[in-house]
């Protein structure tokens, strides 16, 4: 259970960020015509749409607005939603669903899809760089730069790297330490600062985005894995972890489920602590949002 400010302001953030998604790609003709409804239709299939709204409370927490915030938002959800049509192609993960319908490449071909997520990736780069042009601010122009870092070969693509090379093989804790930050912490992390760097924030206050960000970026991910073992078991009443349908280390099968509740439970605690120098009420939101990821579903 969230608090009403809380559900008012995630209704509210949402509807106006898909308002805006859906602009961002409204377009495409006869010819082109396939590749804007497969953007669409992962673009518009339910997520959570999380790290947009941790990217326009972190602004709103540093003093500034949604609007000078919203082009990095809408870059953020436009990386995660390539990254899962990437993810889930044959070549990757090979995945026939995700959040409950058929995956990009089941609807439109793989083909398509590869150009879907890659119009997405470009996309995000061209509405922060059209704020650059408008403001061009040298934060601004950090934060487009904190983003491409995080997404690029030094977050998300390395992460998936040594995800893939991990599969079906005994890893390290350091080993998988590297995949959950890169994979996922450097996205929500870049979420965080990118909303804090389009608000003029401090050098402290980046600091501690930055900081909270790496921690619940590790909680999320961890999370993940928890819900990914309890769905399977409660799907398939099978012993925890006994038939993954991807034989991927994970922290639950590398340290337990006691564990891993436990380290979420600790990176979630980081998280709030260095977020607490932010004391307006769009601080005690993103404290109140990042606790509830600790207990989510999905
Ligand atoms: C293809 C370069 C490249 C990277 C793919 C994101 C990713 C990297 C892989 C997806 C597999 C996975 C489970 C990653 C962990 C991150 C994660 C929990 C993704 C799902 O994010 P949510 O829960 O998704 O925010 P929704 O559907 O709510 O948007």
């Amino acid at each position: 259970m969230v608090s009403r400010e809380l559900s008012m302001f995630l209704a509210e953030t949402i509807e106006e960020l898909t308002g805006r998604l859906e602009a961002d790609i409204a377009g495409g003709g006869p010819y082109d015509r396939r590749v804007f409804d497969a953007m669409h239709y992962s673009l518009m299939a339910g997520g959570k749409r999380l790290r947009p709204v941790l990217t326009l409370l972190a602004a709103l927490a540093c003093g500034g607005t949604k609007d000078d915030a919203y082009p990095f938002a809408e870059a953020l959800e436009m990386i995660h939603t390539y990254s899962l049509i990437h993810d889930d192609l044959p070549a990757m993960d090979d995945d026939d669903y995700r959040r409950g319908r058929l995956t990009n490449h089941k609807v439109f071909g793989e083909a398509t899809a590869i150009l879907a997520g890659d119009g997405l990736l470009t996309l995000a780069f061209e509405v922060m760089s059209r704020k650059l042009v408008q403001d061009p601010t040298p934060a601004n122009a950090k934060a487009i730069a904190v983003v491409a870092h995080a997404a690029g070969v030094h977050g998300m693509v390395s992460g998936q790297m040594a995800d893939m090379e991990a599969e079906n093989s005994e890893i390290s804790p350091e080993q998988l330490a590297f995949i959950e930050i890169h994979k996922t912490g450097k996205l929500i992390q870049a979420a965080l600062v990118s909303g804090g760097l389009s608000a003029g924030a401090s050098d402290e206050e980046l600091s501690a985005l930055e900081k909270a960000g790496e921690a619940i970026g590790i909680a999320f991910q961890i999370q993940d894995d928890i819900l990914d073992v309890e769905g399977s078991f409660e799907e398939l009443g099978k012993d925890l972890g006994s038939d993954h349908e991807n034989q991927k280390a994970t922290y639950v099968s590398l340290f337990g489920m006691e564990k891993a509740k436990q380290a979420v439970e600790e990176e979630t605690q980081r998280a709030l602590q260095e977020l607490g120098r932010f004391q307006n009420s769009s601080g005690a939101l993103l404290r109140e949002l990042m606790l509830s990821l600790v207990g989510r579903r999905k």
